[in-house]
C-alpha cells in the first residue's frame, strides 16, 4: 500500500500545505512510497499519490537529511522564489556572506542581501549554512592588498568571526568556517591566513566562531575532497587532529563540484571515515557539469549521478544532507568558470525540473513514474525576477519530437490584475486581464524538439500568480 507523505505532513508546522504545487512543466512524476521510519505516522492516502506533491524537502526530511541549495538572495521572488521555498529545507547564501559583500570597505558593511536570505529562510522554515568566514578568495581589496602583521591579522580575522557570526547568533544552523585550506597535494594553501599566521589560523577561526555562536555547527569545507585521496587526507588528518586537541569543530563540508563521468568511487567510504571521527559530513556545493549543449544521454548519466551522490549520503548516518550549488541552469557558476560547461544543476534554465531531480527523487525514498513521452507543443510560464511593483515573465515554447509550428500565439488570463508594459522576442497585447502574444517575424519557427523563448514586463501587485498559458 502506498502511503502520501504529503497527507501526513500536514499536521506538521514544517509543511505548508498550500505551497506544495509541482512544477507545471514536470515530464515525470514522482510517488512516494513511504518510508518506515515514519511510517507509524502516516495517514494512509485512499490511492497513490503523484509525488509532484512531495517536494523534496519532505523526502529529505522523511530520511533525517538536509537538501540545501545556495541561493542569490535578490532572486528570491517569482519561480525562482517559489521553487527555492518549496523544494529544500537549507539555504546556503551563495555570496552573500563573503567577506567582500559584508564589508567591501573596511568598516562599511552591506548586510542587505545576507539578511534577506536568513529572513526568507525562516518565513520557509529553513536552516541556513553560513558561508564563508575565512577563505583566500572573495575578501575585500583593503583586506587581501593591506599589509598586515601577524597580530593585526589574527585581530581582523577574529574580529571578522565575532561580527559576522554574532551578528546571526541563534539564527543559523552551521558556518562554513574554513574554506579551502588545502593544495591539490594535501599542503597547506599559501594564503593570506596561512602566510600570517601559520596553519593555526584554523584553530583560531574555529575557537572564535564557537564563542560568537555556540549553536552554530562549525566546519571546514573544501572541494576536490569527496574521494579518498591526499587532499582529504590531509582534511582528515587535520580535524582529527583538531579533534585530539580539544578545537571547536563539529563538520566537513565535501563541496563536490564534480564532473561527469568522475564521481569518485570511494565517496561513500570517504563519508564514513569522517563519520568514523565523529564528525558529521555534508556535502555543500553539489553540481555535476557537462559539456554543453546538454543531450538527453548526457542529461540521464548525469541523473544517475546526483543519485549516486545522494545515495552516498542517505546511507551514512553522520552525513547530514546535501546542498545543490544553486538549484537551476540559469544561477550556476559554471558557464562562466568554465566556458563551454554547464547544466550542472537539478532545473533547467527555465526552472523545469531535469532527470537529475529525479534522481534525488529517489535516492531519497521516492518513486518516479515515467509518463509517456510528451507530444506536440506547449508553452512554459515563469517568473525570471520580480520587484515590488513589477516583473519580469518569460514563455518558452517547446516542440516535442515529431511536432513543429510555423507560427504561434500564446495567450493567457491574468488573474490578480498584472499588466504587462513591454514584450520582446513576441507582438504582446493585453486587453483587460486577457494577453495575446504572436510570434515576432524571426521566431515563428519552432523546429521538432526545439523552443523559442519570448519575454515581457508587467506590473503587479498584492500578488503574481502565474496563469497557464494556451498555444493557438
Ligand atoms: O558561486 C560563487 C560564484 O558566484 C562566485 O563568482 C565564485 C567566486 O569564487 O564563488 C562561487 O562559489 C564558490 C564557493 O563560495 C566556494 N567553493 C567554490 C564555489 C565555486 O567557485
Amino acid at each position: 500500500m502506498r502511503t502520501s507523505l504529503r497527507t501526513s505532513l500536514r499536521s506538521s508546522p514544517r509543511t505548508s500545505p498550500t505551497t506544495r504545487r509541482p512544477s507545471s512543466g514536470a515530464r515525470l512524476a514522482a510517488l512516494f512510497t513511504g518510508v518506515s521510519a515514519v511510517a507509524a505516522l502516516l495517514v494512509a492516502a485512499p490511492a497513490a499519490q503523484a509525488a509532484a506533491d512531495t517536494p523534496l524537502r519532505d523526502l529529505a526530511a522523511a530520511r533525517g537529511k538536509a537538501i540545501g541549495t545556495a541561493v542569490t538572495g535578490s532572486k528570491l521572488t517569482g519561480t525562482y522564489g517559489d521553487i527555492a521555498g518549496r523544494e529544500f529545507n537549507w539555504l546556503t547564501p551563495g555570496n552573500a556572506m563573503k567577506w567582500a559583500s559584508v564589508e567591501p570597505s573596511r568598516g562599511t558593511f552591506d548586510w542587505t542581501e545576507a539578511d534577506r536570505i536568513v529572513d526568507f529562510a525562516e518565513a520557509h522554515d529553513q536552516d541556513v549554512r553560513g558561508h564563508t568566514l575565512v577563505w583566500h578568495s572573495q575578501n575585500p581589496d583593503w583586506l587581501a592588498n593591506g599589509t598586515w602583521t601577524p597580530a593585526q591579522l589574527r585581530q581582523l580575522m577574529t574580529d571578522h568571526i565575532a561580527l559576522e557570526v554574532g551578528r546571526y547568533k541563534g539564527r543559523l544552523a552551521a558556518w562554513d568556517v574554513v574554506n579551502e585550506p588545502f593544495n591539490e597535494d594535501g599542503t597547506f594553501r599559501q594564503t593570506l591566513w596561512y602566510n600570517g599566521l601559520g596553519a593555526d589560523y584554523i584553530a583560531q577561526a574555529l575557537t572564535a566562531a564557537r564563542a560568537a555562536d555556540p549553536a552554530a555547527k562549525l566546519y571546514i569545507n573544501d572541494y576536490n575532497v569527496e574521494g579518498v585521496n591526499a587532499k582529504s587526507t590531509a582534511l582528515y588528518n587535520l580535524v582529527k587532529d583538531l579533534k585530539a586537541r580539544g578545537v571547536p569543530i563539529d563538520g566537513v563540508g565535501l563541496q563536490a563540484h564534480l564532473i561527469l563521468g568522475q564521481v569518485p568511487a570511494t565517496f561513500q567510504q570517504n563519508i564514513q571515515r569522517f563519520a568514523d571521527l565523529g564528525l558529521d559530513v555534508a556535502v555543500t556545493e553539489l553540481d555535476i557539469r557537462m559539456q554543453t549543449p546538454a543531450t538527453d544521454a548526457k542529461l540521464a548519466q548525469q541523473r544517475t549521478e546526483y543519485e549516486a551522490v545522494f545515495k552516498a549520503c542517505v546511507a551514512v548516518s553522520r552525513c547530514t544532507g546535501v546542498t545543490v550549488w544553486g538549484f537551476t541552469d540559469s544561477d550556476s557558476w559554471i558557464p562562466d568558470t568554465f566556458p563551454g560547461e554547464g547544466a550542472a544543476t537539478p532545473y533547467d534554465a527555465n526552472y523545469q525540473p531535469k532527470p537529475a531531480y529525479y534522481g534525488i527523487v529517489t535516492a531519497l525514498g521516492g518513486t518516479v513514474t515515467e509518463p509517456p513521452p510528451p507530444t506536440g507543443c506547449s508553452a512554459a510560464y515563469s517568473v525570471q525576477s520580480q520587484w515590488n511593483t513589477g516583473f519580469t515573465g518569460q514563455v518558452t515554447i517547446s516542440c516535442a519530437a515529431g511536432s513543429s509550428l510555423s507560427s504561434w500565439r500564446a495567450t493567457w488570463t491574468f488573474g490578480a490584475g498584472q499588466r504587462i508594459s513591454q514584450a520582446w522576442n513576441a507582438t504582446c497585447t493585453q486587453t483587460q486581464a486577457a494577453v495575446s502574444c504572436a510570434n515576432a517575424s524571426w521566431n515563428g519557427s519552432v523546429p521538432s524538439g526545439g523552443s523559442v523563448t519570448f519575454g515581457f514586463n508587467a506590473s503587479w501587485s498584492g500578488s503574481n500568480p502565474a496563469p497557464t498559458v494556451t498555444l493557438g
